[in-house]
């Protein structure tokens, strides 16, 4: 069995070296070097080029090397009837939520403002922002939003969430469908965007949405670049309504020199970066996956391509 490695993000020889340790007799290749299409099995991949999934007539099991399949799902010839995976590592989880934590923190803490006094040497004690009277709205209530909802709420902020489907959550209101949406942002001073792209969520957060946000909020997006309209969010920032993002992810990457977004002094701009595929963690529950697809079982965190996570 061999298992074709696509990914230009990521190192395939720590890959490699952790997938020998589960599964010693797996043959890693790593494209573009596939060898003889027939032997390929399984797929290890983000963001493969369109149409190279196909080209495999006995792939048995694609694993996602990431938690999002947006890349998967844009290949109009992706295998659909070959299983297709996410990669839920709970180290991402927790990486992820570390990065939703500190941009809520850093602006209800006032990080920028106390930057800025200190750069002109100003003592000045500014009221201490009320926790629990600020809200933070979540979209996307899956692995991800459930953790950062809970770790917030733990903080003592209140804490309330917005999904596609209902999901119940102790202390965390929530919101669900287009219908919920209008009611679950109204009042949310820290907007966070942690859903999944599909056609349903694509630029979610545009200048209808952003209207509906109280003067003063602050967005913050770790999902993808997909779910902001740039130039609404832009404007909205602009114009004072919005207080300021924290944007880890963009429509376009890695984002141009002269993008707007770069010197904005009320943006955060980081590289993609809220949470980072760890072989070391995550190579146990691929190799994991790997095994049930040889015994024809089902894989952990099977996507459904027609809801399209
Ligand atoms: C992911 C990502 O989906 O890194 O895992 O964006």
């Amino acid at each position: 069995m061999a298992l074709l490695f696509i990914s230009e993000n990521d190192d395939p020889s720590v890959w490699k070296a952790e997938l020998a340790k589960a599964i010693p007799e797996l043959e890693v290749r790593v494209w573009p070097e596939c060898g003889d299409a027939d032997d390929i099995e399984y797929a290890l991949a983000w963001n493969p080029p369109p149409g190279l999934l196909a080209s495999f007539p006995n792939l048995r099991f694609i694993q996602a090397l990431g938690m999002g399949i947006d890349p998967f799902l844009t290949d109009p010839k992706l295998p659909k009837s070959v299983p297709l995976a996410r990669l839920v590592d709970p180290d991402m989880v927790r990486q992820m939520s570390e990065f939703v934590v500190h941009a809520v923190l850093r602006f209800h803490r006032q990080s920028t403002l106390y930057a800025d006094h200190q750069k002109k040497r100003l003592w000045r004690q500014e009221a201490i922002p009320d926790t629990s009277g600020a809200t933070v709205g979540i979209m996307g209530l899956g692995m991800l939003g459930a953790d950062a909802a809970a770790k917030l709420e733990a903080i003592g902020f209140r804490v309330r969430g917005w999904s596609l489907r209902p999901h119940e959550m102790q202390n965390i209101e929530n919101f669900h469908g287009r219908g919920g949406f209008e009611d679950f942002i109204s009042g949310v001073q820290f907007l966070v965007c942690l859903l999944p792209l599909n056609e349903s969520t694509a630029d979610i957060i545009n200048k209808d949405t952003l209207a509906l946000l109280p003067q003063g909020a602050y967005v913050i997006n770790a999902a993808r670049g997909g779910h902001v309209v740039e130039d609404d969010l832009l404007g909205a920032i602009n114009s004072g309504h919005i207080a300021g993002a924290a944007l880890d992810v963009f429509r376009t990457e890695p984002l141009p020199a002269d993008h707007p977004f770069w010197p904005h002094p009320n943006i955060h701009v980081t590289p993609h970066i809220a949470a980072l595929t760890n072989p070391i963690t995550a190579a146990r529950l691929v190799a994991e996956n790997i095994q049930r697809a040889a015994a024809g079982q089902p894989p952990d965190n099977l996507v459904d391509i027609r809801r399209g996570y």
